[in-house]
């Protein structure tokens, strides 16, 4: 898909192809969309971007609470979006054994007791023996700095999600 095709998409069909490059908030595709034309694809993603630094901590908070934990309730019910499904299937995530399922389980409601937000982390970036390694570090960072490294990855995940959809060497330029 070229940049022409998506500043040619109208509002309907720009938020169904990019309404959750960015877990499970369509508003912000939504916003996007009011911005265009793009002047390329790395144009799109700023576009992205620029919108989460732009929220309040609360709506930025929001964004975090969007996601679903990594191999959490979500995950056993059948409720992963497709694309948070592939990328926690690609980390081995759906295929934890019960005691490290425990332990993930055990982490992330810690880190939700101390942050109020769920633990996210780019799981295509990672695999199932680092996610309980870096959560049990990130348990002990500073709440700002913290929020910080979150909505990084955030970020990253966005970024892998849009370069699926327009080709990876166009978004990852
Ligand atoms: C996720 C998710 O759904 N996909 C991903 O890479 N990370 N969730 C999370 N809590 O980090």
């Amino acid at each position: 898909m070229d940049i022409e095709k998506v500043n040619s998409m109208d509002f309907g069909e720009f938020v169904d192809v990019f309404g959750n490059v960015i877990e499970r908030c369509p508003l912000i595709a939504a916003a996007v969309w009011s911005q265009r034309p793009f002047s390329d694809l790395e144009d799109l993603e700023k576009h992205f971007f620029a919108f989460i630094d732009a929220l309040p901590q609360s709506g930025q908070e929001g964004i975090l609470r969007c996601h679903p934990d990594l191999a959490g309730r979500e995950m056993q019910r059948g409720k992963l979006s497709a694309e948070s499904q592939r990328e926690q299937r690609g980390a081995g995530l759906t295929s934890l054994d019960a005691d490290e399922r425990l332990r993930l389980a055990e982490l992330n409601a810690q880190y939700r007791a101390r942050f109020g937000f769920p633990f996210v982390l780019a799981a295509r970036l990672s695999d199932r023996a680092a996610v309980p390694r870096e959560l049990a570090r990130r348990l002990h960072c500073p709440p700002a700095q913290e929020l910080r490294t979150a909505l990084g990855e955030v970020k990253k995940i966005g970024h892998l999600r849009l370069a699926d959809l327009l080709g990876a060497d166009q978004a990852r330029a």
